[in-house]
């Protein structure tokens, strides 16, 4: 069983990377991100709450996310192995995660954390706001909150999973092929 955590600031490439992993090696993707647009766009009472920490760039609540992750985990009993994209982004999430990894007897992997550029992941988050909508995308100052809140709040997992001994960096500047085979030669090197 593989259970992947896939890290990085905004606009590192997680969402773009995770859909080569998931071909790769079969794996059922749970992105909170995508989870918390599709209950926005539904217009549920979740989403309306979630919608007020998103735009502003904030980090929605914990005890959200680790609910929404809960019920996606029951969903799929029999899965071969799970990518956790954008997902845990504080302690208490990767806490939350570990127990309930602990209960299906199947533990984290590896951490693959994606390391790019403060400029680049700018660029990048402005140049899909051109096509994407996402309002969190469209403003630079909301950008910049977000890489700060990464900064303070995300960005210590890397020493959370190091002393589980599963933290792996990957260079995550170049072209999308470049940095999937970074990853894929990763992934086959952890244990399953
Ligand atoms: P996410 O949906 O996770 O979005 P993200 O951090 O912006 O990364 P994403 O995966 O979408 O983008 P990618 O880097 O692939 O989170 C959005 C918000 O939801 C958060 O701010 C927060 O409010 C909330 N949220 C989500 N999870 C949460 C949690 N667990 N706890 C609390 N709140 C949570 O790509 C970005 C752009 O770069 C794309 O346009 C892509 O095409 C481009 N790109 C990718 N790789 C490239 C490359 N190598 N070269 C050039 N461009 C590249």
């Amino acid at each position: 069983m593989l259970n992947l955590v896939l890290f990085g600031p905004p606009g590192a490439g997680k969402g773009t990377q995770a859909e080569f992993l998931i071909d790769s090696y079969r794996l059922i993707h749970l992105s909170t991100g995508d989870l918390l647009r599709s209950e926005i766009a539904a217009g549920s009472s979740l989403g309306l709450e979630a919608k007020a920490f998103m735009d502003k760039g904030e980090l929605v609540p914990d005890a959200v996310v680790i609910g929404m992750i809960r019920t996606t985990l029951a969903a799929h009993p029999g899965a071969g192995g799970f990518i956790f994209d954008g997902f845990p982004r504080t302690v208490e999430q990767a806490e939350a995660l570990d127990r309930l990894l602990e209960e299906n007897g199947t533990p984290i992997s590896g951490m693959l954390s994606l390391e790019v550029e403060h400029q680049e992941l700018v660029n990048r988050l402005m140049g899909r706001g051109l096509v994407s909508g996402r309002p969190d995308d469209q403003d630079v100052s909301v950008i910049e909150n977000r890489i700060e809140v990464y900064n303070r709040k995300t960005a210590p997992l890397i020493g959370y999973y190091g002393a589980q001994g599963k933290h792996f960096g990957i260079n995550g500047m170049g072209s999308i092929p470049e940095i999937a085979l970074r990853l894929k030669e990763t992934v086959d090197r952890l244990p399953r």
